[in-house]
């Protein structure tokens, strides 16, 4: 699948019952009687426990379990999973956090177990967007009715309390997370009638029409786990995690270098398709072509519309070329190295606990 195609695959990825299920039934218009309906649940086991893809028209979304798992053979089994999917052509990867989610140290080290996993995501060439589920929005303990005098003020208060909650609640998931995450998303919850601009259909739809516009790519050179057990160990057993750290990022450099490419090309091509194609149209319209005429004019504006596209994806891809260069720089490499490092040593904890 290549850009310009307006076919649009969304993955979730995120711990186990943040609502990720939820979120691809909302997306696709799944209702719970429907065969394809995904699975949810609010028990402390994970639901998910297979990958599930479903189409609908031109959407498509993979259902994931949740990562980290309680248990850390699942999330072995799950680290490949996700790689898996997130290789295949996608636009857009969910990762999904509940707002309020508990963040004690063993949820914290557990979440950077996973961070080599997050760090192979944030090469994917999707788009990647921070969802905050807040099961917590404004939902009107005390039954009160939009006419009541204290409506307001006490919705106002609510509001500023859970948006002060997200902001420290976004910052803390970015810090262990480390995605460069294209759009952060709040989603008031699943109440539809309090918080209508802000729940969870009103944000998804927004969303979904804008990632229309982005193009849906395969990122097939993401590591596994076998894969990133062998960079691992080889770190360790040199004690050169720079060397290996600045091999990888040379390969992820390479990958994006070529992917720039790649939308140069189907630019050029775009503009020379679109070109000769709007004249035409334009010319052909108002005489004997009528509808078919049309047909030319649809054309050329798509071809306009994947030239749009194209420049607005180069300029991002460039940026995050530009990241990742500088992480090699000398002035950042330390940091860059000691940061990969503590991944490397979270990895093994994982893996040590497997063997337990
Ligand atoms: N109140 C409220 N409940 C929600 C919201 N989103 C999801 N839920 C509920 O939370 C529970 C878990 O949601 P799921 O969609 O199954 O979560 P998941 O991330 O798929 O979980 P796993 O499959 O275990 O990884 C379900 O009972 C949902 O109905 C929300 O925004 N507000
Ligand atoms: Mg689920």
């Amino acid at each position: 699948m290549s850009i310009g195609e307006d076919e649009m695959r969304i993955m979730s990825v995120g711990p186990s019952g943040v609502g990720k299920s939820t979120i691809g039934n909302k997306l696709l218009g799944l209702k719970s009687k429907d065969i394809d309906y995904f699975k949810t649940g609010a028990s402390s086991h994970s639901c998910t426990q297979e990958p599930r893809t479903v189409r609908s028209g031109k959407l498509t979304y993979t259902d994931l379990p949740g990562i980290p798992d309680t248990n850390p053979r699942n999330t072995k089994a799950f680290y490949d999973l996700i790689i898996d999917e997130a290789k295949k052509p996608l636009t857009a990867v969910f990762f999904v956090f509940a707002v309020d989610m508990r963040m004690d140290k063993h949820s914290i080290d557990r979440l950077k177990q996973c961070g080599l996993l997050f760090r192979e995501i944030n090469k994917c060439s999707a788009a990647k967007l921070l969802i905050l589920n807040d099961f917590n929005a404004w939902s009107n303990p005390e039954g009160l009715e939009e006419d009541d005098e204290e409506y307001f003020d006490e919705k106002a208060k609510h509001d500023k309390a859970r948006n002060e909650a997200h902001i420290d609640f976004e910052q803390a998931i970015k810090k262990i997370v480390r995605i460069n995450f294209n759009f952060t998303v709040v989603c008031y919850g699943l109440n539809k009638k309090i918080n209508q601009e802000h729940n969870m259909d009103t944000r998804l739809s927004f969303f979904k029409s804008m990632l229309k516009t982005f193009p849906c790519e395969p990122s097939p050179s993401l590591l596994n786990f076998e894969n990133l057990e062998k960079i691992v160990l080889e770190a360790k057993d040199k004690q050169d995690y720079e060397k290996i750290f600045i091999q990888e990022q040379e390969n992820h450099i390479k990958s994006l270098e070529k992917s720039i490419k790649n939308l140069k090309v189907t630019r050029v091509r775009a503009i020379a398709t679109g070109l000769p194609l709007m004249v035409g149209g334009l010319v052909l319209v108002p005489f004997t072509l009528g509808i078919s005429g049309y047909g030319v004019v649809a054309a050329a504006f798509s071809a306009a519309a994947t030239t749009f596209i194209c420049i607005r994806e180069i300029k991002s891809k460039e940026l995050e070329l530009e990241t990742a260069r500088e992480t090699i720089d000398k002035e950042k490499l330390e940091e860059a190295v000691q940061e990969y490092k503590s991944k490397c040593e979270y990895f093994e904890e994982l893996k040590n606990a497997l063997k337990e």
